[in-house]
């Protein structure tokens, strides 16, 4: 079984994020996404989610390109990650490109072209 695994906060999930995921899943058989906690944005990632860790997971885990969630609460937990999954590809989108080369030395490292014209910060503009 070929595991691939990402990373990230996907608040109010949009199709960008969704696109992100099902390409990732197609990488191999299996995607773990690493769901940032909401300590791990709040005092990490500086940012607020509008749906908690609980709501994002249950969103996540009713998309059908994810297999497994787990929780991102250290920046440096990668490595333990893909040596404890037993991961084949790590994935991020390009606004990352370049950001986890180190990981190359554990395995592939795939950065996609991110969806343009989605976010959640537009999400949030626009609706005001
Ligand atoms: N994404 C995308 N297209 C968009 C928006 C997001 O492809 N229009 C991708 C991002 O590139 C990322 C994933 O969707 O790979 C999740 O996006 P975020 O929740 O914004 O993730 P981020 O805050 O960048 O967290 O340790 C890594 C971090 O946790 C990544």
């Amino acid at each position: 079984m070929k595991k691939v695994i990402t990373y990230g906060t996907f608040d109010l999930l949009h199709y960008g994020h969704v696109r992100l995921l099902k390409r990732a899943r197609e990488l191999g058989d299996y995607l773990i996404v690493g769901l940032s906690t909401d300590e791990f944005n709040e005092f990490q990632k500086h940012k607020e989610s509008y749906n908690n860790y609980a709501e994002r997971k249950f969103i996540l885990e009713a998309i059908r390109y994810v297999d497994q969630v787990i929780p991102e609460d250290d920046w440096d937990q990668k490595i333990n990650d893909i040596k404890q999954y037993n991961i084949a590809t790590f994935v991020m989108g390009n606004d990352w490109q370049g950001k986890f080369d180190y990981l190359q030395d554990y395995c592939d490292v795939v950065y996609l072209d991110r969806t343009p014209g989605i976010s959640t910060t537009k999400i949030k503009h626009d609706l005001k």
